[in-house]
């Protein structure tokens, strides 16, 4: 059987509040992740991986980072009639921007008509994840419904951030959803946790298209995917559940669990890049089987520099991308190319984005800086409290410092 026609749409025009102020001037699927990364490779990864070679990116708010990006990591060969392709909002129909993200699917029916899929996969972009989608599209096919929701269990304190799914008793299919609830039951075998919805979805394509044709003239719709369009599917028995810790993704030594996370608040972003450094990291960017892509400068490789007095140049349980250069000592810390940490400076639990400097004898822990930020010699950072009275610092629940891009920090 000739393998069905899917079109993937990805969702890529959210703000990302929360992580401010690393969305200060990019979107939040432009933020850097991981050294090298930024969010959208993960999502974009999957797909390309899965063998989805025909995907639209849909993007809205401070797109300019996010779209060179895109057009200079994802230049995928058309000969075959493949492509990733940025869509910034205003290029759509009508004179307003589309508002929530089934509006962004209804401003882009057009595409839909030109490749006429027999199924699309929405993904949104703001996740940390490996996934093999076609199985989630196996099951979907298989079931026959208008909608597949990827779930996953998180816990229940985070409810309400989530969509919320309770399946029925075959566990395939959705009984009920509710859009970030206040008041979610836990699992019955696991009271802290709840089944959260991944944003991911996979339609058939008459389905999603007149869902969104419908939302759209309803004047009392958010016409938001999560709280509009789904929780209707849902109610007219349309909605299948895929369980994400199903999936399985290859890599070495056998398989990979399955790993999600949501880096919507600063301390999650913190912790997913803790989760890569860890000794046996819960996220393995080593998988050659399941590469995430993305788009290097050209930077020499990293170097560190011994010096006459002090300590030696030196790295551990960190990730060191190239062009980094270190006189200084650096722990559990993820580093992006062209970061320079001067002699004598302790760099401890930190995520220093591009080109950051850390001046000679500074001590700087549990922060993350965004891109060219500069610490002054001898500056401390993360060791007082008093942090709160720097300018365009953050400090997150978690005590995690979070220094605005380009700033360069001086004392009050
Ligand atoms: P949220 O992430 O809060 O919840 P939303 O803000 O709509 O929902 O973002 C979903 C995705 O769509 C993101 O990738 C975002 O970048 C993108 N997006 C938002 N508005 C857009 C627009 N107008 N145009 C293009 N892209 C847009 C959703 C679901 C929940 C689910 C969580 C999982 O509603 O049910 O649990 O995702 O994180």
């Amino acid at each position: 059987m000739a393998s069905p026609r899917v079109l993937a749409i990805v969702l890529a025009g959210g703000e990302g509040k929360r992580l401010m102020p690393l969305t200060g001037d990019r979107a939040k699927p432009a933020v850097p992740f991981g050294g090298i990364y930024r969010l959208v490779d993960f999502v974009l990864s999957n797909l390309v991986n899965g063998g989805y070679l025909k995907i639209v990116v849909l993007t809205q708010y401070k797109n300019h980072s996010l779209d060179r990006h895109i057009s200079r990591t994802w230049r995928m060969s058309t000969m075959l009639g493949n492509y990733v392709t940025p869509v910034p909002a205003q290029q759509r129909r009508g004179p307003h921007w589309f508002a929530g993200s089934a509006d962004a699917i209804f401003q882009n029916l057009n595409l839909i008509d030109d490749e006429q899929p027999e199924h699309i996969i929405v993904f949104g972009a703001d996740h940390i994840y490996r996934m093999d989608p076609r199985q989630m599209v196996a099951q979907h096919i298989e079931s026959g419904l208008g909608v597949t929701v990827a779930a996953v269990r998180q816990p229940r304190s985070l409810a309400d951030q989530f969509g919320v799914i309770t399946a029925d008793s075959s566990g395939t299919k959705i009984a009920q959803f509710q859009e970030k609830p206040t008041d979610a039951q836990g699992l019955p075998d696991s009271p802290d946790e709840i089944y959260a919805s991944m944003g991911n979805y996979v339609f058939k394509t008459s389905t999603l298209v007149r869902a969104v044709t419908e939302d759209a003239m309803d004047p009392t719709s958010r016409h938001d995917l999560g709280g509009n369009i789904i929780p209707k599917l849902v109610a007219q028995g349309q909605a299948g559940v895929y369980d994400f810790s199903r999936n399985e993704v290859p890599g070495p030594p056998g398989r990979e669990i399955a790993y999600w996370r949501d880096v919507g608040t600063l301390d999650a972003f913190y912790e997913a890049h803790m989760d890569l450094i860890s000794a046996n990291p819960a996220f393995n960017l080593y998988n050659r089987e399941w590469p995430i892509y993305t788009l290097q400068d050209p930077w020499p490789p990293a170097r560190f520099v011994g010096g006459t007095e002090g300590v030696t140049g030196h790295a551990v349980e960190s990730m060191v991308s190239d062009g980094v250069q270190v006189a200084g000592s650096v722990e559990r810390s993820v580093l992006s190319p062209g970061v320079v940490v001067g002699r004598n400076a302790r760099v401890e639990g930190c995520v220093l984005l591009d080109g950051v400097r850390i001046g000679q004898d500074a001590v700087v822990r549990n922060a993350i800086l965004d891109k060219n930020v500069v610490v002054p010699d001898g500056f401390q950072l993360g060791v007082h409290d008093k942090d709160a009275d720097l300018k365009r610092v953050t400090i997150t629940e978690d005590g995690i410092r979070v220094v605005a891009k380009g700033t360069t920090l001086e004392l009050p």
